[in-house]
């Protein structure tokens, strides 16, 4: 990037998180600021914090990433020893380069009495930059010089000479900086330098200038050097108010980034995809997914793909399900297709094909799954979106058999998932002890529901899924198989005298049917990656 023909940018970041944000945004390198690193553990850019504090910071950074980080090494910690030692901890972590400042050890942020701070002497400095270079083992390894002349208020003769040194001395780029809030300094020495080394510049101070000024001027590398961690701070300071004044946390919920994104950002559906493959041995949860019907009222939306493949905010309702269940821990996935299967091609899932979806149901798309059915498993309709965390509770429920049950919506008699419950939700016991009387529209008058809506949601152990291939093989021999639904197939193993247990939630969640479904899934996935 020092090198390239053209201008090129680097991001600040000051830990692992921030430094993926930065590689996910498009930067192609990653400045590890000292004023953000010691910001976020709480010190001044003093070198209040030691310099391995710094490195092994930069490590979570640089494992985070792929892309180049440069560290801002400040002075090098110390002396033509400390600098070479750096070096080769840096190479070590698979740290890209080090930018090495001409002060003296503590140093002082750049912009905090720049005119009051020493320069170090310049033979002193080019050894340390010799030193630093002569101990990489990486070719590709790179030391930036920074030349702090103007931000002692020392004059273009003396930046130039002072450059001049170091890039003798070995070093890969110059990195020239100015307090100022216009660029002239800058430009003045761009001129004079005339392309003998790379120009590093970090235009904090003069931010308003127009980047084609620094294109022009023959500038290397700009560094946009604090701006993650100054937003964060700003975020964070929002949301602790908020937080605070309100004493809850509705406001806050839909302003701040998801869980789900949390776990994005951690790789965790890496971490289950790893269990999955080397974590023999313990019960791993899988899913069997119901995706085989068209979903006749999206017409012709759904002309070429089942209503599972339909994009939500640019990807696909199954797509969503499956990273939603992988980030659960869930990495055995089977979805059942039949209406366009052919469609379906989302990544690491088992397809299995109910040939005959066009005349026959829900039951008979899951008898093709029995193979795919284990002692712990979820099962789901594919028009499905849900916050993670109810499927984090359902896979946390101890009971053989457990149903999602949403208290918010009960409307007797007008849907087919109506949900008639042993006691109706009170909130703060999360439906402990409450089964499963029965699901359907037949408003029931022996009942005093239906007390929510089951959400096509649930999730078995050894014992449920012995109870659903009993009531399987019970209803098999049915004429009206082909027309049976998983209620009813809830309701055969109720009827049976098996306890089903009801987890209820409120809300959080939808199913989509209808153009109105889709739009509010557009609204529900908002911000979601
Ligand atoms: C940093 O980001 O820590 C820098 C740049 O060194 S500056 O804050 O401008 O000195
Ligand atoms: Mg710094």
């Amino acid at each position: 990037m020092l090198r390239s023909d053209h201008l090129e940018f680097i991001l600040e970041a000051h830990n692992g998180i921030s430094a993926s944000i930065a590689e996910e945004a498009g930067f192609r390198g990653i400045w590890a600021s000292g004023l953000a690193l010691s910001a976020q553990f709480g010190v001044r850019d003093n070198n209040e914090t030691s310099w391995s504090q710094v490195v092994d910071m930069v490590e979570f950074m640089a494992d985070a990433t792929s892309v180049p980080i440069l560290l801002d090494g400040d002075t090098g910690y110390g002396n033509f020893n400390n600098a070479r030692r750096l070096v080769r901890k840096l190479e070590q972590r698979g740290v890209a380069g080090v930018c090495i400042e001409d002060k003296s050890f503590p140093k002082t942020n750049s912009f905090i009495n720049g005119q009051r701070q020493e320069l170090a002497d310049i033979d002193e400095f080019c050894g340390k930059i010799a030193a630093a270079k002569d101990s990489q083992l990486d070719d590709d390894f790179c030391v930036v010089a920074r030349v702090e002349a103007y931000i002692a208020g020392r004059d273009t003769r003396e930046a130039l000479a002072r450059a001049e040194a170091y890039r003798r001395a070995g070093a890969d780029g110059i990195l020239i900086h100015s307090s100022q809030s216009k660029p002239d300094q800058i430009l003045e020495f761009a001129r004079e330098w005339a392309g003998r080394a790379p120009l590093v510049i970090v235009p904090t101070k003069y931010y308003s200038t127009p980047t084609q000024v620094f294109r022009d001027a023959g500038i290397s590398l700009v560094i946009w050097a604090n701006h993650l961690i100054r937003s964060a701070v700003d975020s964070m300071q929002a949301t602790a108010r908020r937080i605070f004044e309100d004493e809850s946390l509705v406001e806050v919920e839909d302003r701040i980034a998801s869980i789900t994104e949390i776990f994005r950002l951690q790789c965790t559906e890496e971490l289950a995809e790893a269990e999955h493959r080397y974590a023999a041995g313990a019960p791993a949860t899988t899913a069997v997914v119901l995706a085989a019907s068209r979903g006749d009222e999206l017409t012709d939306l759904t002309s070429d793909r089942p209503k599972t493949m339909l994009s939500v905010n640019g990807k696909p309702l199954l797509t969503r399900l499956v990273e939603l269940c992988r980030t659960q821990g869930i990495g055995d996935i089977s979805v059942v297709a039949g209406y366009r299967a052919d469609s379906i091609d989302v990544k690491d899932i088992g397809l299995i094909v109910n040939d005959d979806h066009a005349t026959n149901g829900e039951l008979a798309s899951l008898a093709c799954a029995r193979h795919a059915f284990s002692d712990e498993m979820v099962i789901l309709y594919g028009d499905l979106l849900f916050r993670s965390y109810i499927l984090r509770e359902l896979l946390e429920s101890e009971s053989e058999l457990t149903v999602v049950v949403d208290s918010q919506e009960a409307h007797p008699g007008t849907i087919r998932d109506d949900a008639y419950c042993s006691s109706p939700d009170d909130r703060s016991l999360w439906g402990h002890n409450v089964l499963l009387q029965h699901i359907g529209s037949d408003e029931r008058s022996d009942a005093a529901g239906p007390q929510g809506r089951w959400i096509g949601m649930f999730r078995a152990r050894a014992g449920g899924r012995a109870w659903i291939e009993e009531a399987l093989d019970a209803l098999s021999v049915s004429p009206r198989f082909d027309h049976l639904t998983l209620s009813d197939l809830l309701n055969h193993i109720v009827e049976a005298g098996h306890p089903v247990r009801v987890l209820y939630i409120h809300g959080h969640w939808l199913d989509v049917n209808s153009l109105g479904d889709l739009e509010q899934a557009g609204r529900f996935t908002a911000g979601q990656p």
